[in-house]
C-alpha cells in the first residue's frame, strides 16, 4: 500500500484540518499517518480556541514516521501539509520536507471555513519562501491565491494571471479551486484551474449549498484526496480530477450542522458498498422465491418482479431488481439476471414509497386473487388498495397509486400524521382496468425481508 503523510491541525468538528485527510487517505486505498501541528476547538459557529503543539514535537512526530520505511525503503510516498500557523513551524517542517526528500502537496490553509485564523499574518511570506519553491503543487482557493500573488482574483483571467505569478514563485503545479468564483458558481460549475507551464481546467458540477450554509471539510478533502492519488501513481492533471469527483461526492453526501455542510469523505465508499449489498440482497431474495413451494400460484400474467433501492435512491438506476422478470416455466421459474436499471415498473414503484418512507426500499409484485389479500391480512400486513379508473391524467400510475393508497389508508383510519410512517401500508393492491391486469405489490426495507412475506403469503394459500 502507498503511504502518504499529511500533516496540519486537528478540527474538532471532524470535517476538515487531520480529520478529514485520515478519513480521505483511508478512503482512497493508501496508508495514512498524521502529524498535529495544532489543536482548535471549533465548530459550526467559529474557532473558539486553538494551541499549537511545540514545534520540536512537530518535528519528533516526523522523524518517528520518516524511521519506519517499508520493505522498498520508503517511509511515505507523498505528502500533503494544511494547517502550519507559524513561521517557525514552517520552517522545521520545510526543513524536513527537504531532509527527506518528500515529494508534497502545498495546502496553503489560512482561514478556517467559519472564519478562524489558521495561519499567523506574519507567517504567509514564509511560506511563500520556503514551502512554495519545494512543493510539487500547490492547491490555493481564490482568497489564498489572491493573498500568495499580491493579485485581486474576480474572473477566470485575474487566477490565471495569479497562477502564473504563484508558478514562477517556485511551485511546480498550482492549483486555483474555483469554488469562490462567482461567473463560475452561478453557471452551475466549480472550475480549478491548473497551471504547470500550460494551463489545464478541472470542471464539475457546482453543488450550491442551501442557503446560509457554508460547506467544510472541501478544500483538506481535495488536497488530501490529491495527495492520495498522486502516490498512488496518477499524473498530475489524473490525479486533480480524481480528487475533484471525490470531493463532489463528499459534498453531496454531507452532514448539515446549524451553519455548516461537513463533507463526507466516505460516501462514494459507502454508495458503492450499499450497491453490493443491495445486489446481494435481490440475489439472497430471489434464492429465496425459488426455493418458496407452490411460488407459481402467486405470479401474474405479465410475471413477477423483485427489486430493491440503494440509500437515497434517485433513479430507476438506482434500483437492482431482476432482469427480464421472473416466469413459470415446465422445469420451475426462471429469473434473469439481477441488476441495476433494468425494471422500470418495480423501480417506479420504489421510488414512489420511498417519498414517503426513504427506509422501505424494496418492493415486489404478484398476482391479485382475494385469496391473496386474505393471506396479506392473516399475516397482518397493512393493506389498502388504489382504483386505476381513477387515476388523472398526466399521472404516473405507480406515483399516483402509491399515494393514493396511502392516502385511502389514512382515511380509512385514523389520520394519517406525515411523520407517522409506521401507519404506511405494507400492500398496496388494485383491481386493474381495460387491458391491465389487477397486481399486488408488497414492499419492505429489503427484498429478502419481501421475499419472507411472499413466503408467508404462499404457505396461507395452501
Ligand atoms: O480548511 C482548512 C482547514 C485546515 N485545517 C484545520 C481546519 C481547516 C478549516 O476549518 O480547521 C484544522
Amino acid at each position: 500500500m502507498k503511504r502518504v503523510m499529511t500533516v496540519g491541525g486537528s478540527d474538532c468538528s471532524g470535517g476538515a484540518g487531520i480529520q478529514a485527510d485520515i478519513k480521505t487517505f483511508s478512503a482512497l486505498g493508501v496508508y495514512g499517518t498524521s502529524v498535529l501541528t495544532a489543536i482548535t476547538a471549533q465548530n459550526s459557529y467559529g474557532v473558539q480556541a486553538k494551541h499549537e503543539v511545540p514545534v520540536e514535537l512537530v518535528e519528533a512526530q516526523i522523524e518517528s514516521i520518516m524511521s519506519e520505511a517499508s520493505d522498498k525503503g520508503i517511509a511515505v510516498d507523498y505528502a500533503k501539509t494544511g494547517m502550519l500557523y507559524s513561521s517557525a513551524m514552517i520552517e522545521m517542517v520545510a526543513k524536513q520536507l527537504k531532509k527527506h526528500k518528500i515529494p508534497f502537496v502545498l495546502d496553503p490553509v489560512m482561514k478556517a471555513g467559519s472564519g478562524g485564523l489558521l495561519l499567523e499574518d506574519d507567517a504567509l511570506n514564509t511560506l511563500i519562501e520556503l514551502l512554495i519553491p519545494i512543493c510539487e503543487i500547490v492547491t490555493p482557493n481564490v482568497p489564498e491565491a489572491s493573498f500568495i500573488s499580491g493579485l485581486e482574483i474576480r474572473n477566470k483571467e485575474d487566477a490565471k494571471e495569479a497562477a502564473v505569478k504563484i508558478h514562477k514563485m517556485g511551485a511546480s503545479a498550482v492549483i486555483i479551486k474555483g469554488g469562490h468564483l462567482e461567473q463560475e458558481t452561478a453557471a452551475g460549475k466549480a472550475t480549478d484551474l491548473i497551471y504547470d507551464g500550460d494551463f489545464g481546467e478541472i470542471s464539475n458540477e457546482y453543488i450550491k449549498p442551501k442557503k446560509g450554509k457554508i460547506v467544510h471539510g472541501a478544500g483538506c478533502s481535495f488536497s488530501a484526496a490529491l495527495t492520495a492519488e498522486l502516490a498512488k501513481g496518477k499524473n498530475l492533471r489524473d490525479a486533480a480530477l480524481a480528487a475533484k469527483k471525490f470531493v463532489h461526492d463528499a459534498i453531496s453526501g454531507g452532514e448539515e450542522l446549524s451553519n455548516l455542510i461537513v463533507v463526507n469523505q466516505v460516501h462514494g465508499l459507502r454508495k458503492d458498498a450499499d450497491r453490493y449489498f443491495v445486489l446481494e440482497n435481490v440475489k439472497e431474495a430471489v434464492r429465496m422465491l425459488k426455493r418458496t413451494k407452490k411460488i407459481e400460484n402467486i405470479i401474474p400474467e405479465v410475471g413477477t418482479n423483485i427489486g430493491m433501492a440503494i440509500e437515497g435512491a434517485e433513479s430507476e438506476h438506482d434500483v437492482a431488481a431482476v432482469d427480464g422478470r421472473i416466469v413459470p416455466t415446465k422445469e420451475g421459474i426462471h429469473t434473469g439476471c439481477i441488476d441495476f436499471g433494468v425494471s422500470n415498473h418495480v423501480a417506479r414503484m420504489i421510488l414512489a414509497m420511498m417519498k414517503q418512507d426513504k427506509e422501505k426500499r424494496s418492493a415486489i409484485n404478484i398476482k391479485y386473487s382475494p385469496k391473496i389479500i386474505d393471506a396479506c391480512k392473516e399475516s397482518e400486513m397493512r393493506i389498502s388498495p388504489f382504483e386505476r379508473g381513477k387515476e388523472p391524467l398526466g399521472e404516473k400510475t405507480m406515483e399516483w397509486g402509491v399515494r393514493e393508497a396511502i392516502r385511502k389508508l389514512s382515511l380509512d383510519g385514523k389520520a394519517l400524521p406525515k411523520e407517522k410512517v409506521e401507519f404506511l401500508p405494507d400492500v398496496i393492491f388494485d383491481l386493474g382496468a381495460v387491458g391491465k391486469e389487477p397486481m399486488v405489490r408488497i414492499f419492505g426495507n429489503t427484498a429478502v425481508e419481501v421475499a419472507g412475506k411472499v413466503k408467508r403469503i404462499t404457505e396461507s394459500l395452501e
